[in-house]
């Protein structure tokens, strides 16, 4: 009896979504159809416990090698349908090429972006020298290493079959006197070009940016401007890397995408949220309205004929500090299909009128009604049932994975 009001239910909810789309000039068959084909990549550092420069508080439930951090990512997808690539950084994710090619095909999952990491002191040349940078770093033995090192991720790359590079670097200076400006910005053009040489014709390299730490005076890679710039030297393979914990609070960070998008150098995002600086929290928490506002750029822009939304690289980039870290992946998976769903839902030929008659509230009442009024949980919920998911993955999780594993446990 209850299934069948539920059923009714659900039938009434997707029948007034019908409506609600028709009247935006889309429909619930576009909307699903996209969302189809949507994916975010997940990283693998996201499922262990990470730490502040506090602590790391450890409960031991954590998952710490790459096999058991890739047995998280797998049952992610399986949940999700939409996560079948992994983010992968390395020294972090070990030296067990074989072992991690292995754990990806037994959990049904491909290789995403590869990251060369610049900020892990390790034996050999890259050591307690990284505090003075990795390509800008005064030592040129350890600008020489990290070149080495991103040149052999290329190689890791191409062994698990990926095709994306993303770096990011931690170079930058604490004080006006320790690295000449000009010289910082030489050295980072001068040893990004081996790395984009050894580039094949299919890959790619995302260039990220940050305002600041760990440097806290000037960080070589500070904006997106330099990064764009430096991508324009490179070449048509080199784009910018959008993090939006990266900014100085305030930016208008959708502004920057539009600008990416409308120059062809936006290459991706590593997808957080934040209240005050990196802080890494889980994607849409802190503030969702700017995450629509992102995806409204993104889905505008394919309208524009720019640059479709799929052949955008997103990543989630978060710390998990205290929640279950898959947990907090689901809710993040979540918050960016929701925003996206949203993002679809935008009456554009209404915005478009709004505009050219000078109308501000009209068009902010376009956008609004969108993220407010777009029945977003029951698209999400009838498009994952359509493609053989349950329709709330982080119920699915808690309910029947968590719970038994707690019985299990427990046992
Ligand atoms: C730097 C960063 C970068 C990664 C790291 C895990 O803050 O955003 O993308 O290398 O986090
Ligand atoms: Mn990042």
């Amino acid at each position: 009896m209850l299934e069948r009001i539920q059923d009714a239910l659900q039938e009434q909810q997707v029948a007034i979504t019908e409506k609600i789309l028709a009247s935006r000039g889309t429909s619930l068959k576009e909307v699903k159809a996209k969302l189809s084909t949507f994916r975010v990549e997940i990283p693998s550092w996201g499922f262990g416990r990470s730490g502040t420069r506090y602590a790391t508080y450890i409960d031991g439930t954590e998952a710490a090698s790459p096999r058991e951090k890739l047995a998280l990512a797998g049952l992610c997808q399986r949940l999700t349908g939409c996560t079948p690539a992994v983010a992968l950084i390395f020294p972090w994710d070990g030296d067990d090429y074989d072992l991690i090619r292995k754990c990806l095909k037994e959990e049904g999952l491909q290789a995403g972006a590869v990251n060369p990491s610049s900020f892990l002191p390790r034996p050999g040349p890259l050591d307690y020298r990284l505090k003075w940078g990795s390509l800008t770093n005064p030592v040129p033995e350890v600008r020489r290493a990290y070149i080495q090192h991103a040149l052999d991720c290329l190689g890791i790359m191409r062994y698990l079959d990926s095709k994306t590079l993303t770096v990011w670097l931690h170079d930058g200076t604490n004080s006006p006197g320790q690295l000449s400006l000009l010289e910082q910005t030489r050295l980072l053009d001068e040893g990004a070009q081996p790395i984009y040489d050894a580039l094949r014709p299919h890959e790619s390299i995302l260039i990220e940016y940050k305002f600041f730490e760990p440097a806290f005076y000037a960080t070589a890679i500070a904006d997106w401007g330099r990064s764009y710039a430096l991508c324009q030297r490179l070449g048509d393979r080199a784009r910018v890397l959008v993090d939006l914990g990266h900014h100085p609070l305030g930016t208008n960070v959708e502004q920057i995408v539009a600008n990416l998008q409308y120059f062809g150098k936006l290459g991706g995002f590593h997808l957080n949220d934040r209240k005050y600086a990196d802080d890494d929290l889980t994607t849409g928490s802190v503030d969702p309205f700017q995450l629509f506002r992102i995806f409204n750029v993104l889905v505008e822009a394919e309208f524009r004929g720019l640059q479709k939304v799929n052949n955008v690289v997103f990543m989630i980039d978060e710390s998990h500090y205290l929640k279950d870290p898959l947990e907090e992946m689901l809710e993040a998976v979540d918050s960016i299909q929701r925003a996206y769903v949203q993002a679809l839902a935008v009456d554009r030929t209404r915005w478009a009128d709004a505009q050219k008659e000078g109308d501000a509230e009209a068009g902010d009442q376009v956008l609004k009604s969108a993220f407010f009024d777009t029945p977003a949980t029951t698209i999400l919920q009838s498009a994952r049932l359509e493609r053989g998911y349950p329709a709330d993955p982080l119920q699915e999780y808690r309910f029947k994975y968590k719970a038994s594993a707690k019985r299990l446990s427990v046992a």
